[in-house]
């Protein structure tokens, strides 16, 4: 295996009016509480952490139509992305500790604007492409996709705070893993635009490592773009990460939602990675909180080359007698 040199410059958002759920906002200082910066250093990794994001207070945040919290979020998210675009004019791999899923929208406009055109891999158990007219709840982090595709942008109607995003993905440079949970109105989106989806369904039948050969096959069928991840910790089995605000019960193990980083992390193209929803206060137990904020960590090391065969740096020299 190649070493690629690479560096993580993390962005903390503690960020949760995207859905109604309190304690989604402790993730970035939880997930860092658990080692991330030390076992990225210790995997040879760089890293550069850019402290947390602060969101300015919005006094009054009626709804619009449907959609809950417009201000709010709109605001929070153009504050990310413009970090996200310091990140990358800095050089690293952009790291986005959620916080909520509506984070996603900041986090890729501000990569793409840093970088261009970019593949996205949305792992999750949700596809979170609702748009404001189609939302069941309102809550903007099942909708952040509409936001950013071009093929929906005449269905999105104008929202506060919402003027800044210019949709910058392509629905062919989209790809969704691990879906299990989708409205009918977000089925009917995904056909109609014709969006690769390998759900559950497809993990079972072909299993992970086809499922990766076949989602980098498909994205860089013509040129190799930047590839965004956008991590939703319930991608992954309830049993194993608990403490999220929308368990899905038959999800990924954990041995897959290794193997998808590993695969990405080897492409050389991971440029930006989302790791969103993991809140403590939806685990039972400590031991729940530990075992989801644990495997977060796996996640984003997994993102920055560790393999379960082992590593060793590339300048390792064995001890002579
Ligand atoms: N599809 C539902 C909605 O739009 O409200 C549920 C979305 C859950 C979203 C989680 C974060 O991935
Ligand atoms: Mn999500
Ligand atoms: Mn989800």
């Amino acid at each position: 295996h190649h070493h690629h040199e690479r560096s993580a410059g993390i962005i903390g958002a503690p960020f949760s009016k995207g859905q109604r759920r309190g304690g989604v906002e402790k993730g970035p200082d939880l997930i860092r509480a658990a080692g991330l910066r030390e076992k990225l250093q210790a995997q040879g990794c760089a890293v550069k952490d850019y402290g947390n994001l602060t969101f300015e207070e919005v006094a009054s945040d009626e709804p619009v139509g449907r959609v809950k919290c417009p201000r709010a979020v709109g605001s929070a998210n153009q504050r990310l992305s413009e970090a996200v675009q310091a990140v990358k004019k800095d050089g690293h791999t952009s790291v986005m500790l959620g916080g909520d899923h509506s984070l996603a929208i900041g986090s890729i406009h501000g990569h793409s604007a840093a970088v261009g055109e970019l593949s996205v891999v949305w792992v999750d158990a949700h596809a979170d492409i609702n748009t404001p007219l189609t939302s069941p709840t309102g809550n903007i982090h099942g909708q952040p996709m509409s936001y950013l595709l071009r093929e929906l942008h005449s269905k999105i109607p104008a929202l506060p705070n919402f003027s800044w995003i210019k949709p910058c993905v392509s629905a062919r440079d989209l790809v969704y893993i691990g879906l299990r949970d989708v409205d009918p109105e977000e089925h009917y989106i995904l056909k109609l635009l014709g969006v690769k989806v390998f759900s559950m369904s497809e993990v079972d039948r072909l299993g992970v490592a086809r499922v990766m050969e076949e989602t980098c096959d498909y994205l860089s069928a013509k040129v190799k773009k930047p590839i965004h991840l956008s991590y939703d910790i319930d991608a992954i089995d309830p049993s194993v990460t608990p403490a999220t605000g929308t368990p899905v019960v038959g999800g990924l193990t954990y041995r897959e939602g290794m193997y998808i980083t590993e695969h990405l992390s080897q492409t050389g193209l991971l440029s930006a990675v989302d790791l969103v929803e993991v809140n403590p206060l939806r685990g039972r137990t400590e031991e729940e909180v530990q075992s989801t904020v644990r495997t977060a960590v796996d996640v984003l090391l997994g993102c920055f080359g560790r393999l379960r065969e082992g590593n060793h740096p590339a300048d390792y020299l064995m001890p002579e007698p």
